[in-house]
């Protein structure tokens, strides 16, 4: 079974999923797109303008969570979701959780903090497929860093709510982890790759790392996701 799977490097939904394919043990071939070029063109092959999406044996994918579920059909173990109802009840509501609540604060705030720091976009881009030069992506940052905040309908006053709320958040993280709904490091499942990835990308940006950093959750973010592109520095963000 041959795998073509449709990415932005960096986005976190598309770490993801690579971390399950991964697991699964499944060998698989990338599609990288340029942001925000990934959204129309995912749109003409997927019918929805974004990644991560996946294509086999004439199944066209789209969503992290959907991709999951059709991985564990695919290659049952390890599995993503337990196979206990109640525990897989609430794996499932903290990865619904993860992906609808969570997984865009990373885009709001990283894309609010790169149209103060434009050039910031050099370091998110450094192993990515698509090799620019460093001075064109600095050249064409400021452009990309705005249409991406109008994609993702962020700006300051999005960015210091998210700031508000996230200490919260990674609250209900480490609840999740101290009574092992997440948490397992032998053996992930879906909740925690979807939220850890996310965790681990506002890693990335040393105004929000305070509020992470020396939780359990940052050390889950770490462990699942050692190595993420990108740097952005402080101040890029609004005081929340
Ligand atoms: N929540 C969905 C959507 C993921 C998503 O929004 N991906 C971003 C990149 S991190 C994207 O494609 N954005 C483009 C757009 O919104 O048009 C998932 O987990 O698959």
């Amino acid at each position: 079974m041959r795998l073509k799977l449709y990415v932005v490097h960096g986005s976190h939904p598309c770490a993801a999923v690579e971390r399950a394919l991964a697991m699964k043990g499944l060998s698989y071939d990338v599609v990288e797109w340029l942001p925000p070029l990934h959204a129309p063109l995912q749109r003409v092959i997927f019918g929805v303008r974004t990644v991560p999406g996946l294509k086999f044996e004439g199944e066209r994918l789209t969503g992290s969570r959907t991709i999951m579920r059709r991985l564990d059909e695919l290659v049952p173990d390890p599995p993503l979701f337990p196979r206990d109802a109640e525990r897989r009840r609430l794996v499932e509501e903290a990865e619904a959780w993860g992906e609808e609540v969570l997984q865009p604060v990373a885009r709001e705030l990283l894309w609010t903090g790169l149209r103060r720091s434009p050039q910031a976009l050099v370091s998110y881009a450094e192993h990515a497929k698509i090799r620019l030069p460093a001075a064109a992506i600095r050249l064409s940052a400021p452009l990309i860093a705005r249409l991406e905040g109008l994609l993702n309908r962020t700006g300051d006053a999005v960015a210091r709510a998210d700031l508000q709320a996230l200490p919260g958040q990674l609250d209900r993280v480490d609840r999740w982890i101290a009574d092992a709904t997440i948490g397992d490091l032998e053996h992930p499942n879906a909740a925690d790759l979807q939220i850890a990835s996310t965790i681990r990308l506002l890693m990335t940006a040393a105004d929000v790392l305070p509020l992470i950093e020396g939780r359990p959750c940052a050390q889950l973010a770490l462990a699942l996701f050692p190595n993420v592109d990108g740097t952005l520095p402080v101040g890029s963000l609004p005081r929340a």
